[in-house]
């Protein structure tokens, strides 16, 4: 009777030595026909706590890490309007921390190049003048794409065709669609002239290329895509669920 009550102390120290853990789970039925008192049941009961160790922490583990990410690609669209015929799409799309790429399709435009900058604010509430300066967090002066000093919003010219139709794709690493300096909330200005890309001498070259008028300007809107790739469905099924119900209100 003494060792029961000394085996049950014993059974009671190691439940509580293991804390965050619901062990309860994992024991078996309590006897129903059973004379012994109460005490003694869970002295019996203890005998469960023989699982092995790497079980247990491996069913506690579960939660912690149930999805493993792969890839996520973000993406972001701005429909580019203005007060004259010049209208376009421009969507960006950017893998994990990768360079952001740029497509592009704007019509109504004259023949030629054309600067195309982002500019720092998404607000048109006062047309494309109200998007502010070229979006310049560095604190740099305005240069080329593919010059080491330039505003991160500086993406050159795009080029009409006879049709006043541009098209292009830009590949740039200035331009996330994530962090401080995302994109998304900004605007994206189309404007009359050619960027001079801060050579051309003028007053203005050093800050805004000298590209006139903004004939059509968008402001970001984000659309997250994330891939997430399940290594063992089973274990992550309540996990994936939740995401989905989470994604599913977020909708
Ligand atoms: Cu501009
Ligand atoms: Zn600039």
């Amino acid at each position: 009777m003494q060792a029961a009550a000394i085996a049950a102390m014993a059974a009671h120290a190691i439940l509580t030595t293991t804390p965050s853990f619901h062990i309860q789970n994992f024991l078996p039925p309590l006897p129903t026909n059973s004379s012994n008192p109460p005490l003694l049941q869970s002295s019996f009961r203890g005998v469960s706590l023989k699982l092995p160790r790497q079980s247990l922490s491996l069913v506690a583990a579960v939660p912690n890490k149930p999805l493993t990410v792969l890839a996520a690609t973000k993406k972001a669209v701005a429909v580019l309007k203005g007060t004259s015929a010049v209208e376009g799409v421009v969507t960006l799309t950017q893998e994990d921390d990768g360079p952001t790429t740029v497509n592009v399709r704007i019509t109504g435009l004259t023949p030629g190049p054309h600067g195309f900058h982002l500019h720092e604010y998404g607000d048109t509430t006062n047309g494309c003048m109200s998007t502010g300066a070229h979006f310049n967090p560095n604190n740099m002066t305005h240069g080329a794409p593919e010059d080491e000093t330039r505003h991160a919003g500086d993406l050159g010219n795009i080029i009409a065709n006879a049709d006043g139709v541009a098209e292009a794709t830009i590949v740039d690493s200035q331009i996330p669609l994530s962090g401080p300096n995302s994109v998304v909330g900004r605007a994206l200005v189309v404007h009359e002239l050619e960027d001079d890309l801060g050579k051309g001498g003028h007053e203005l070259s050093l800050t805004t290329g000298n590209a006139g008028g903004r004939l059509a300007c968008g402001r970001f809107i984000g659309q997250g895509h994330l891939y997430i790739i399940v290594l063992d469905f089973d274990r992550c099924l309540p996990s994936l669920r939740h995401a989905m119900q989470r994604t599913a209100k977020m909708k």
